[in-house]
């Protein structure tokens, strides 16, 4: 008779799981020689926050759930941060936690927490594994909900005691299926078409959602069809090209956005997969004079500012392609001032020689260092900020940023699971020294296991965001300072390659060389944010989130 363990993994197995990111524990022992016997390939990670980045990111980019592993307690809290920014930012991640045995779970006994309850408000699906037979129950609901309409979370723990228990043998895993979407109603479609025939101004506004849902393609083709310009969230780079004409650029980071951006002269926002989480309404709608259509796979959330006047649910790729045949162009677009904004900094700075180096000129070089279908992984603080209005992505899921939870510490982790996803890629991580040191112990885990990716740290010796506000608020800063290691050495001590840039032509060769190099590469380049403050003059205040 096979153990409830071993039915656990077939479960996954069955799941199409190939890789699990994690560290085992006494609690899961049994999991883990289930494992040996396995097709799924399991990441021993040095940080269990790593393992649910590593998770985060995988689900994100393949719309598979990321699959992340822990013991009981200690083991399990360490994932929260990691999985909480997976279900906010909608990537589709499974976490499984070992759990003390069922007969001391009703008092106070050794690393035992109620892990259910404290997963709860971060998944769309918390349980435990009371009887064997109920696994493939549950590890399918588990996947099906994390990888459903609106993917996110889900927690899974099996007390040990369960774990070794014995199952019977016609317990096997359940068919795997995901509902397909629904089609949006003829009806929803009319609406939308009457304001979309109506309006003066309409502007599209791209959210992650397009992405998840593979409806970039349409989405260039509605805009083209319609000869409506594009806005595009954080998370939503690369759903059009940047070159595209039709492409406004990324908006939400200045309070200037709303004009460049081209909402303030819109009289109707087309929001196609766009969720709150990511850029306020109240940012880009603060007078509640437009009207907005929705088209997504879920309802809109409830905001004054998003008070929608057509809700078109389901598959956003039919709702593109029904309203785009039964509307009509308009005769001209909102222009695309922001874009051009960004094309003209970009070229000002590309020959710029000031050491320590500007964002701009990084960006610009590393726009050059990367193909097109290469993938840059941001980590989370001013770097961001820049990554975000100024790299030019022209393909989906090639820049990745947090701006659901926008945690911290993501880069280097979530740069070694884009390089599992996709071993024919180029990966780059940007990440600030603060966030680097987070997770930096992960260079080791890619070195084992021959992941080669190129982390490039921006440094400042600071939190350079949290300054940047401060400055911008009460015009003194404070507690932002801190002391780095010699991050080449620091690299080389992992047997990692390093290299620090000391002169601004020097950055593009050596991003070249780095992946050239073919191993882990840890590039060191002082980065000048006296920009932060010229870029708030320029533009107003900094809107984006932290
Ligand atoms: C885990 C976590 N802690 C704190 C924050 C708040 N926060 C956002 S950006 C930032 C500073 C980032 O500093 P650094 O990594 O050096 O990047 P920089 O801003 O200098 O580019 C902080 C503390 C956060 N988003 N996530």
């Amino acid at each position: 008779m096979p153990l409830a363990a071993e039915l656990f993994v077939k479960c996954l197995e069955n799941e199409g799981v190939e890789y699990i990111f994690g560290i085992p524990g006494e609690e899961n022992l049994y999991i883990m020689d289930a494992l040996l016997n396995s097709s799924i390939k399991f990441i021993t990670v040095r940080h269990e926050q790593g393992a649910a980045f590593m998770a985060d990111v995988y689900g994100r980019l393949t719309g598979n759930a990321g699959v992340c592993l822990a013991t009981l307690g200690p083991g399990a809290t360490n994932l929260i941060t990691g999985f909480a920014d997976a279900n906010m930012d909608r990537a589709p991640i499974v976490a499984i936690a070992g759990q003390g045995a069922t007969t001391r779970l009703h008092k106070e006994s050794h690393q035992i927490l109620d892990l259910v309850s404290l997963f709860k408000p971060i998944s769309r699906y918390s349980t435990m594994v009371m009887e064997p037979e109920n696994i493939p129950e549950i590890i399918r609901k588990a996947f099906y909900l994390a990888q459903g309409d609106n993917p996110g979370g889900a927690f899974v723990c099996l007390p040990e005691n369960i774990a070794g228990d014995q199952t019977d043998q016609n317990n096997i895993p359940l068919k795997v299926y995901q509902q397909a979407s629904s089609q949006p109603t003829t009806e929803s479609i009319e609406i939308a078409v009457t304001l979309v025939l109506q309006a003066q101004r309409p502007i599209i506004m791209v959210g992650n959602g397009v992405i998840r849902n593979e409806a970039s393609q349409a989405l260039v083709a509605f805009a083209e069809t319609l000869n409506i310009a594009v806005a595009q969230t954080f998370m939503a780079k690369g759903a059009i090209p940047f070159s595209h004409p039709l492409s406004l650029g990324t908006v939400g980071l200045q309070a200037h956005d709303y004009v460049a951006g081209g909402f303030d002269e819109a009289d109707l926002v087309i929001c196609v997969g766009f969720d709150m989480v990511e850029y306020h309404p109240h940012l880009w709608h603060p007078r509640c004079d437009k009207k907005i259509i929705h088209i997504h796979k879920t309802a809109a959330e409830i905001d004054t500012h998003y008070h929608v006047s057509a809700s078109v649910l389901g598959d956003i790729n039919k709702a593109l392609q029904q309203i785009a045949q039964l509307a009509k162009p308009q005769t001209e677009h909102i222009s695309d001032e922001l874009r051009q904004t960004i094309i003209a900094e970009l070229d000002d700075y590309a020959q710029d020689d000031c050491f320590p180096l500007k964002p701009q000129r990084i960006l610009y070089d590393t726009r050059k260092a990367l193909d097109d279908e290469d993938i840059l992984i941001s980590d989370v603080g001013a770097h961001k900020m820049w990554i975000a209005r100024l790299y030019r992505c022209e393909a989906p899921n090639t820049c990745i940023i947090s701006n659901g939870f926008a945690s911290m510490g993501i880069g280097v982790p979530g740069a070694i699971a884009a390089k599992l996803a996709n071993p024919e890629r180029k990966v780059l991580t940007i990440t600030g020294d603060g966030g680097f040191m987070m997770n930096s112990q992960e260079i080791e885990t890619a070195l084992r296991y021959k992941i080669p990716i190129v982390i490039m740290i921006w440094n400042d010796h600071q939190y350079g965001l949290i300054k940047w506000h401060q400055q911008r608020r009460f015009g003194r800063t404070g507690f932002i300072d801190f002391t780095n290691p010699d991050f080449v050495k620091y690299a080389e001590s992992f047997g990692a390659k390093g290299y620090r840039v000391e002169k601004a032509e020097g950055l593009l060769p050596t991003l070249q060389q780095a992946f050239e190099d073919d191993t882990v590469v840890v590039i060191d380049v002082p980065v000048d944010y006296s920009e932060n403050m010229r870029l708030t003059e320029k533009l107003g205040k900094l809107v984006g989130q932290s």
